[in-house]
């Protein structure tokens, strides 16, 4: 929250009126009670895809607004994160100007400048203008979503001319209405370089649902995008949708000042494959024309480090500070001469935007970096093999937002020193339902535990697990698997209790039995160091077999793997 707004709150907070919590879906606002409060958003079964595929400038906006149309796109453009130092929305109105309060869902009155073009507008008081291009899409696509509700047509354009920064402007007028007619074909035959799937035009979500779960974060699981999900986040952030400009070129899913659509062929993919171009026209920039396709960017002249490798994420890692570990990237660039200019740097954010909002509908994450240092846009166009003309502006980290899954267990045998509680962990998790002896696991990780600091189990961190319900294994060197079944992952962070591990199971198979006890007798009394000592009966790790393994051994005789943890 800005200091601003902050201030705001804490007035009115002060002047004794109360607060009372309202939560939609899983987002909860504070409603400052007598503020201008506005009405909750209108939830429309309409998905992400329709919304891109339909977006389009009007020209000429008039008619008034309701409050509720007010409020849905004021709550979408405030669903946007930014990552700049602030990013305050203001919106103009018959009635005069305020600030929006995204944590309150309210109007803060700002001052007596009314709207003077359209039904309202929209300006930004920020640092970067890539921030305010991410809280322009979604307030454009709100606009949009709203044409099939209970609320009459809202329509919008982005205009620059005549204020010092682009506003965002909207009637309430006529329009054309949601299309999910599939424009953005591949030109390129199936299964040749360059090939990318159709996009879906109709995703089964709904826009307003997946404006409020965004997945924004910097924590990925390592999983590759499918070349369906690379299409679809390309086609969102930059593809064609279903409509002609005005001046006869061929729309996008973004809004470009003049249709000058200024990221034409300058945004780059690198994923475990290399380094990719996009092209959404055919051929080359003709901006009456449409296409879908990918191009591979060739490794430049070997320089003294070899040939560039295909795969550039590790460099671009090393090369971009604080950028996340993410299994596929997004460059978006500017050519030199448009470096500079507000709309172009607008139109960083609208790509990065829609990408995000995509991206959430599809169960994906981002995460966004811009302002990048001269350094660091070199060490990228050295990396990748992007021409030095098209300078990187911000780079979109893409896939399966990840958690840290915080699990412990308990281990036998009273005799156990500190160092005991420190042991190699194989973990797994299974798609739920799982044979957890036979199938192969989404995913396993050998860790090593610590005592907690209560001293009552040995716990682990597993990092990179996308979010999902799974059934989850533990084991130990020499004891029993447990499972503990649909256990529900969620991000940033889950904690697991996977329960006791029985001790006794010396050979490492599925049961305690005799075959254990054959170890066990064959090294009994031993200590470590002796040559007749075997680690894996040692149970309770103490450095001796004696009676207290013999009975962590009995205890559990006969028990056998799975053992089944419930909650
Ligand atoms: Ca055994
Ligand atoms: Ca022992």
């Amino acid at each position: 929250m800005s200091a601003i707004l902050a201030l705001a709150l804490c007035l009115i907070l002060c002047q004794g009126q109360t607060v009372e919590a309202m939560t939609m879906g899983t987002t909860f606002y504070l409603v400052a009670v007598d503020a201008e409060k506005l009405p909750s958003p209108i939830v429309t079964e309409n998905s992400v895809e329709a919304c891109l595929n339909s977006r389009y400038s009007q020209h000429s906006l008039r008619g008034t607004a309701s409050d509720q149309q007010l409020s849905n796109v004021l709550w979408a453009a405030g669903r946007a994160p930014f990552i700049g130092t602030h990013r305050d929305i203001y919106v103009l109105t018959p009635a005069g100007t305020y600030l929006y309060d995204a944590m309150g869902h309210s109007l803060i009155w700002d001052s007596s400048d009314v709207v003077d073009d359209g039904a309202f507008s929209i300006r930004y008081e920020r640092q970067l203008d890539f921030d305010a291009g991410i809280s322009f899409m979604p307030a454009l696509l709100a606009s949009v979503s709203l044409c099939r509700s209970s609320e009459s047509p809202v329509a919008s354009c982005p205009k620059g001319l005549g204020y010092p920064q682009t506003r965002l402007i909207f009637g309430v007028q006529a329009g054309k209405g949601l299309t999910t007619e599939l424009v953005a074909h591949c030109s390129v035959p199936e299964g040749e370089p360059g090939w990318l799937p159709d996009p879906c035009m109709a995703g089964d979500n709904s826009f307003e649902e997946v404006l409020a779960n965004l997945k924004y974060g910097s924590s990925f699981s390592q999983t590759n995008l499918t070349l369906q999900q690379i299409s679809q986040i390309l086609w969102a952030g930059y593809g064609c949708s279903a409509h002609m400009t005005t001046n006869g070129r061929a729309g996008l899913t973004v809004p470009s000042a003049y249709a000058n659509y200024y990221l034409t062929q300058s945004i780059y993919l690198a994923n475990e494959n290399g380094v990719y171009r996009y092209h959404n026209r055919n051929p080359s920039t003709n901006t009456s024309s449409r296409d879908h396709r990918i191009e591979e960017v060739e490794p430049g002249p070997v320089g003294r480090g070899g040939p560039r490798p295909a795969d550039v994420r590790g460099s671009l890692q090393s090369a971009v500070s604080g950028l996340p570990v993410a299994p596929c990237y997004v460059i978006l660039c500017l050519d030199s001469s448009y470096v500079g200019q507000e709309f172009a740097h607008l139109e960083t954010g609208f790509v990065a935007g829609n990408m995000l909002i995509q991206a959430s509908a599809i169960g994906l994450g981002c995460h966004f970096k811009a302002e990048l240092t001269s350094g660091e846009q070199k060490s990228i166009q050295s990396a990748t093999s992007i021409p030095a003309s098209h300078m990187p502006q911000a780079i979109v980290s893409i896939g399966p937002i990840a958690a840290e899954v915080s699990v412990s267990v308990v281990l036998q045998g009273d005799g156990r020193p500190d160092a005991g509680w420190v042991i190699p962990l194989t973990l797994k998790f299974f798609e739920p339902g799982a044979d957890v002896l036979n199938d192969i696991a989404t995913y396993e990780l050998n860790l090593t535990t610590s005592k907690s600091a209560a001293g009552n189990a040995a716990v682990c961190e597993a990092t990179g697990v996308a979010p999902g319900t799974y059934d989850v294994t533990a084991v130990g060197e020499h004891t029993l698997m447990n499972v503990k079944r649909s256990v529900v992952i969620t991000a940033p962070s889950t904690s697991v209790d996977l329960g006791t591990l029985l001790e006794g199971n010396a050979n490492g198979d599925n049961i305690v039995d005799l075959y254990d006890y054959a170890i066990l007798s064959k090294c009994w009394l031993a200590s470590e160091g002796q040559a007749d000592y075997e680690a894996r009966a040692d149970f309770d790790r103490n450095g001796v077999i004696n009676t207290a393994d013999l009975c962590l051994l009995t205890a559990n005789w006969l028990k056998s793997s799975p053992m089944e943890i419930t909650p």
